[in-house]
């Protein structure tokens, strides 16, 4: 049977960067888009076919360019115009497509829209924001809803007597997605983008658009598909790209609603599910750890299934907002390396496009701050004000942070052991991991058996089995609590996968007994065969894939 060729996004391997803390050119301590110019080489080595690059535009950098102030600029400590399309020009030369992120849910309170709209309720961008008149009820304030980086999400606005919403914080004020006038202006401006040849876009909480202030319903509102279409038909409809939409709140029974075939919206969201199950329903991404191997895969598998057919899925297990996958769910001491190795396995061999995060491809960890003073996140020091209010001790408070906060994911890419790892001459505008000496790119890529050269052949090996990207998935002991094991099935091939996540020898139970060897495609220990028999021993963290024809 002749398969129909499947789009590029569907056999590439995503990678993101977070220019901020990429690689900075010019030792003023930010990465910026000459520093990624300059690594485009580590990229084509590795393999992947497009990067999701985090904003780059104009923005005050409140939250570190979530904030935009001028869609259609660049942050002058990124760059300029002129550097974006060279590093759209030079990655496609190495065979990469530049992703964009779209924020525009929000923008920044610097935005001219929004300075226009601040002077007078009498001109056309006053009606792109969401506003509202006192109420006697709650202190003058519209509604007692919070915003997410700390304090109310209304804000006062003297000039014009009303408070705008901000579900962010006031830095970041809602673009009202019911004004026709102001998607006209956001679809201009996206179809401005993809006409310089950009690879598609990365939607910035996709799930908050369409909400409904009046009923309070702000995720997955009654308008959201309908904006999500429209917006598919203004500016995706004939291209040839790639887009994914951020929600938080899509589940298995309501992803097919915005990536199904016939829907015209997005083709991947990234959903939460597998992120937030480990976060405690009371203290949040600042509590413990509550990681629960079953519960993922579980919940890894709902999506394999409800995208089976319809639809396809992204597969990830960091970006910019999360802690370091090794530190998170693998090991941080003697089986860092090889708990990398598996993690990625696991992830990438699943159907769906996998998406690495800079760093992840030679394991990086989380930073380990000591002092308040180190971090930088918005979110993490908004947390601190609420929790230092409620008494949490600072310690407390660092352990949290630590364990979970954004700055975990946002500490400058190591590339080499001299100071500041190579990332910048200058002062980086975060802490570099003290740990950069041992771990970094010159001495993980100089090692045949390093994260990288095994990341490589996970990549290459996407593109020798056809298996990976279209073979159907089934769990294998789903309620095993040490093995992450699964079965991808193509005509007579199959495919199995294991991966132990604990820092023991385990025996993993086989639900058949097999006669057939396979042959091991790919394994982070020194494994040539599986095992016949009813069951699997797996060392600490080993992982392998098992091909059988
Ligand atoms: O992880 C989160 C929930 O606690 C939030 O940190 C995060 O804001 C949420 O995941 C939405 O993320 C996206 O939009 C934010 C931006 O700060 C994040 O960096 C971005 O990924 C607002 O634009
Ligand atoms: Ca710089």
């Amino acid at each position: 049977m002749t398969q129909a060729l499947q789009p590029w996004w569907k056999t590439a391997t995503g990678y993101q960067i977070y220019p901020r803390s990429f690689c900075d050119s010019n030792g003023d301590g930010i990465g910026d888009l000459q520093g990624i110019i300059s690594k485009l080489d580590h990229l084509r080595d590795l393999g992947v076919g497009f990067v999701w690059l985090s904003p780059v535009y104009a923005s005050p950098m409140r939250d570190n360019g979530y904030d935009i102030s001028d869609y259609r600029d660049i942050a002058p400590e990124f760059g300029t115009l002129e550097d974006f399309d060279q590093l759209v020009a030079q990655a496609q030369d190495k065979g990469i497509r530049i992703v964009m992120d779209l924020v525009v849910n929000h923008c920044s309170s610097d935005h001219d829209w929004f300075l226009k709209a601040c002077e007078t309720r009498d001109c056309p961008e006053h009606a792109y924001f969401y506003w509202r008149d006192q109420s006697p009820e709650t202190n003058g304030s519209p509604d007692d809803q919070r915003a997410c980086f700390g304090g109310s999400a209304w804000t006062w606005v003297e000039a014009v007597g009303r408070y705008y919403y901000g579900h962010f914080g006031p830095g970041q004020p809602d673009l009202n997605w019911h004004n026709p006038a102001l998607r006209h202006e956001v679809f201009d401006m996206m179809n401005w983008w993809l006409d310089k040849g950009i690879g598609g876009f990365r939607i910035d909480v996709i799930e908050l658009i369409g909400k409904d202030l009046d009923t309070r319903i702000y995720a997955e509102g009654p308008d959201m598909h309908r904006f999500i279409q429209d917006m598919h038909q203004a500016c995706f409809a004939g291209r040839d790209i790639m887009t994914v939409g951020e929600s938080w709140s899509a589940k298995p029974d309501t992803a097919l609603l915005y990536c199904g075939d016939s829907r015209h919206e997005v083709d991947m969201v990234f959903n939460f599910n597998h992120i937030d199950a480990a976060w405690d329903q009371d203290k949040g991404r600042f509590g413990p750890n509550l990681f629960d191997l079953p519960t993922h895969k579980r919940i890894l598998a709902s999506w394999q299934d409800a995208l089976a057919n319809d639809g396809w899925n992204s597969l990830y297990l960091s970006n910019h907002d999360l802690p370091r996958p090794v530190s998170h769910y693998g090991c941080e001491g003697p089986y860092r390396v090889r708990s990398a190795k598996m993690l990625a396995m696991t992830m990438h061999l699943m159907k769906g496009t996998p998406f690495i995060y800079q760093g992840e491809e030679i394991g990086m960890t989380n930073a380990h701050f000591t002092e308040i003073g180190q971090f930088r996140d918005i979110e993490t020091l908004g947390q601190l004000k609420e929790q230092s209010a409620r008494g949490v001790s600072q310690q407390e408070f660092i352990a949290g942070a630590n364990t979970n906060g954004r700055d975990n994911g946002r500490t400058p890419v190591q590339w080499d052991g001299t100071k500041h790892a190579g990332f910048t001459t200058g002062q980086p505008w975060i802490d570099v991991n003290t740990n950069y000496v041992d771990i970094n790119v010159e001495e993980d890529r100089s090692d045949p058996n390093g994260v990288f050269a095994f990341y490589q052949n996970l990549i290459a090996l996407r593109g020798e089995l056809d298996i990976i990207t279209k073979g159907s998935f089934a769990l294998i002991g789903g309620d095993d609590p040490n093995v992450f094991a699964y079965e991808r099935a193509l005509d007579d091939q199959r495919l199995l996968v294991f991966g132990n996540f604990t820092d023991k020898t385990v025996h993993f139970q086989m639900p058949e007994t097999r006669t057939t060897q396979g042959k091991i495609v790919l394994s982070n220990l020194y494994r040539d065969a599986l095992p016949s028999g009813d069951h699997v021993t797996l060392a600490p963290f080993e992982a392998f894939a098992c091909l059988l024809e």
